[in-house]
């Protein structure tokens, strides 16, 4: 039975981390602050931005919360944008995604100022990650490389394979583990739903990212013996039998899987609290590099 890396915990330990940076940086007189986005009322992202606002809260964490109809007009987005880009008390800029339908992330991502973007999504910081240069790292991808260090997995000469090439996830995953340097030196294969025999790919995996947004999509036949397996997807399943009428279920079919890898993050409790804990962290990177 694999070991179940604890991503509630470690996250835990993170915030803990990075309270007492917020703690110091109160004393040269700054308070970190950052402004979340969110158009539109999809179930999901509303209840992402309520934990990263809590996650803020309990910090010290000043945080801008601006809900906008999800018929605004692109303009008055791109307005509200530039407001905040202006604004010393706000460090660092959130746009929750996805998007309403009619609204270019392209566009809105890059109104975003590359020291404001804490997602690490603007295509500056995106290209600086290539480069291998400091940047804001997005914060699933920056979650997960903390959660395979901190819980004794480093990537360092291994193989892993991310599954799911999205900007917000699988690309910059890639991008991170392969750098040259400590918690990295990862030899990185992606595969993605237009990939041929995924399983003989996967299977030669030694860490294993799921990131495909299929419920259960990652079964025990996909992997080798002694894998470590990354979760990253929270799939909202119908469920009856409970009052809020749905579950949470990862892209990886954690029952069947579980009897054969090292190791494995549980759905939810693994990934999830791990992209909040580092997306403080990047506000309070962001208000120290503008102090
Ligand atoms: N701009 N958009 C932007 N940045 C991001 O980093 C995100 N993401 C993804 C969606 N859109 C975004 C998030 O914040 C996914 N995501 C996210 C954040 C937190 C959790 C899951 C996804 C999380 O904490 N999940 C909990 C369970 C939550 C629940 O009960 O619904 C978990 O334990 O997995």
């Amino acid at each position: 039975m694999a070991e179940i890396i604890d991503g509630k915990a470690i996250a835990g330990q993170i915030q803990e981390e990075v309270n007492r940076e917020v703690k110091e940086l109160e004393k040269a007189g700054v308070t970190p602050g950052l402004a979340v986005i969110l158009v539109g009322n999809n179930p999901a992202s509303v209840s992402y931005v309520r934990m990263k606002e809590k996650a803020c809260k309990e910090l010290g964490i000043v945080s801008f919360r601006y809900d906008l109809p999800a018929d605004t007009p692109e303009e008055e987005l791109l307005g509200l944008i530039r407001k905040l880009a202006q604004t010393p008390e706000v460090h660092g800029i959130l746009v929750q995604l996805p998007l309403p339908d009619g609204l270019s992330q392209e566009r809105v991502l890059e109104a975003i100022p590359p020291e404001k973007d804490v997602d690490g999504l603007h295509p500056f910081n995106v290209g600086k990650l290539l480069e291998g240069a400091p940047t804001f790292v997005p914060c699933t991808p920056a979650g997960i490389q903390e959660l395979l260090v901190r819980s004794g997995n480093s990537p360092e000469g291994k193989h892993v394979v991310v599954m799911g090439r999205s900007n917000i996830v699988g690309k910059p995953l890639a991008a991170l583990l392969m750098q040259k340097r400590r918690g990295a030196n990862a030899t990185v294969t992606v595969c993605h739903s237009r990939t041929s025999d995924l399983a003989a790919i996967t299977r030669l995996a030694d860490i294993l990212v799921a990131a495909v947004g299929v419920p259960r999509f990652v079964t025990a036949d996909m992997i080798r013996p002694g894998c470590v397996v990354i979760d990253v997807g929270v799939n909202r399943v119908e469920d009856p039998t409970v009052e809020r009428g749905y579950r949470l279920v990862g892209d990886v079919d954690f029952d069947g899987v579980s009897q054969i890898a090292k190791a494995i993050t549980p759905v939810p409790g693994g990934v999830g609290p791990m992209t909040i804990a580092m997306l403080m962290r990047n506000t309070v990177l962001a208000a120290r590099r503008q102090m």
